[in-house]
């Protein structure tokens, strides 16, 4: 897959890369499953889209977690990093490039990144004093923790006391350049919430901060003091970077520059928006690179109020979920139950509940009761119905019309509930007007061409629905659309070749005479085990 950065018309996202110190976890899917909707979003409009991911595999909580299970570390990372990428697989989530923190390719980078950053004096030696969180893999202000210097996030552990000898990141040196780019691009970070964070924590002065560790094997040597490794975060970071060199390229900064560095999203969770808020941009700033368009930060996935974590264990396993649920469900779900941006606890009776309402019932039925129709009425054909015909008070056809330009709207600005929340509205509207309208009235008082209006209104409502909910339920999005005698691939990356934004996100699209599918339902109801989740 290629992809340039004089591609015209791109669009790139990345994920963070994932922790290798246990299996993934529904927290970690959630930040990928995102990502994957809006670069299938963007694939829908035809862009040339590039979607970024891997894991991050160096550092003390790697190494620890791997000589805790007597293993290499590498053993270690090659069994947790594959878990990942078959959950993604799983997710039917198709990241075009999966990044391992472990491989040459990326090491190559680092070190070309630090040595940039170097000869711009921007690294010095100097002491280390401080708490530190394993588990974040950061040090800690005192005032940050809780009681025995626990982490508010991994309230199991506690920070471990340093005071030792490490290389360090002129942080300080980028605080008004920092601060200018906050005021010269408000969109930097979003949602504004976590924006307004960052600029209270830069306002509060910007400390240096370390990049090197002196006790930790299992991460890149530092080339200037090969008795110290690269801070896992310093070298996770650059991942970004990485991501962006063609495969068939070496890796170089030179080739990411010309591979779609830099990317225009940066997804990540809370958590660690400081990290791409604020450290990230300065090094950028620091090796003399250009910056990301957009950083957003979105909530956290909490079970009973905290937030989910491999450190912590409170976790939902999501391979278990998809097993019994399907990509499809789970990936409706989290998107459009949750607000982007804020945080959402799950609850598997609400996660049976909204599924079999509005995928199984509102959805399903309204177009396996629509499609009998039109078998039964108009012998298998969408009927033929000029739209020219079709009111434009008609509820569907007005709804209908500005539905596209909404949704992409709110997928731009990813809105993926509200997105959701307006297909929704189409597709309530339509059933409410088979029961109003009544076609098997109208069939047998012989009011053909109303009747033929009706059904090609609601076929076509549906067909519209199940384009624009392509990026979150690619497979139910197929499964209608071959219903509807159309051969569309909404997993195949190529698909606005054949299905283009401009036609099918369009109300009235849908060509009339096309023979129909054999009518099967499109999302089987749900049962809720004993006892749920
Ligand atoms: O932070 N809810 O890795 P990670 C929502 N390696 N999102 C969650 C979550 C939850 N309960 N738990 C985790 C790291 N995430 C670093 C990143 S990037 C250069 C290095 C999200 O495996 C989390 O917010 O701990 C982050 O976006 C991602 O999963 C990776 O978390």
């Amino acid at each position: 897959m290629s992809f340039k950065t004089t591609d015209q018309n791109r669009f790139s996202v990345a994920t963070p890369i994932y922790y290798v110190n246990d299996l993934p976890h529904m927290g970690s899917a959630y930040t990928t499953i995102a990502a994957d909707a809006i670069a299938r979003f963007h694939r829908l409009q035809n862009q040339s889209v590039l979607m970024i991911t891997g894991t991050d595999e160096h550092g003390q909580k790697i190494q620890r977690t791997a000589e805790a299970a007597g293993q290499s570390p590498q053993a270690h990372c090659d069994y947790y990093s594959a878990a990942f990428a078959a959950l993604w697989e799983k997710m039917n989530i198709q990241p075009d490039r999966f990044i391992r923190t472990t491989s040459a390719r990326h090491e190559a980078i680092v070190y070309e990144f630090f040595q940039r950053v170097w000869d711009n004096g921007d690294i010095y030696m100097g002491q280390q004093q401080g708490w530190y969180c394993v588990s974040c893999e950061e040090f800690k202000e005192e005032r940050e923790l809780l009681e025995e210097h626990h982490c508010p996030l991994h309230p199991n552990k506690a920070a471990e006391w340093r005071d030792e000898q490490n290389y360090f990141f002129r942080l300080s040196k980028y605080q008004s350049a920092l601060e200018q780019l906050y005021s010269d691009r408000p969109d930097f970070i979003q949602p504004e919430s976590r924006r307004n964070e960052v600029l209270s924590f830069v306002s509060q002065g910007l400390q240096d901060f370390s990049i090197s560790r002196i006790n930790v094997e299992w991460g890149l040597p530092l080339p200037v003091n090969p008795d110290h490794t690269i801070y896992v975060w310093f070298d996770a970071l650059v991942y970004y970077v990485t991501a962006c060199v063609d495969p068939e390229a070496e890796p170089t900064l030179a080739n990411a520059l010309s591979g779609g560095w830099p990317v225009n999203l940066h997804l990540i969770g809370k958590d660690i928006l400081r990290f791409h808020a604020v450290y990230w941009p300065a090094m950028l700033m620091s090796a003399g690179l250009p910056l990301p368009q957009q950083v957003y930060g979105h909530g956290f996935l909490t079970k009973d109020g905290q937030k989910m974590g491999k450190s912590l264990g409170n976790v939902i396993d999501p391979v278990d979920l998809v097993a019994r649920y399907g990509s499809d469900a789970i990936r409706y779900y989290f998107l459009k139950e949750i607000e982007f941006g804020r945080d959402g606890d799950f609850s598997e009776v609400r996660f049976v509940n909204i599924l079999n309402a509005d995928l199984a019932n509102d959805l399903g039925n309204l177009l396996n009761r629509t499609l009998k129709m039109v078998y039964k009425y108009c012998d298998r054909q969408v009927p033929t119905v000029a739209i020219a015909d079709i009111s434009t008070e008609d509820i569907l056809r007005s709804k209908g019309k500005t539905l596209g330009a909404q949704v992409a709207q709110a997928y731009e600005v990813l809105a993926f509930s509200q997105a959701c929340e307006a297909i929704l509205a189409l597709v309530r509207a339509s059933n409410k007007y088979v029961d109003e309208q009544a076609p098997w009235t109208l069939y047998k008082q012989g009011k053909r061409a109303e009747l033929e209006v009706v059904l090609y209104a609601v076929l076509e409502s549906v067909r519209l629905a199940a384009y624009l909910l392509s990026p979150l339920i690619p497979n139910i999005s197929n499964a209608i659309y071959q219903q509807l005698g159309y051969s569309v691939d909404f997993n195949h990356p190529d698909v606005a070749e054949v299905a283009p934004f401009e036609i099918h996100a369009l109300w009235g699209s849908l060509p009339v005479g096309q023979t129909l599918g054999e009518a099967m339902p499109i999302f089987q109801r749900l049962e809720l085990p004993t006892p749920p989740i």
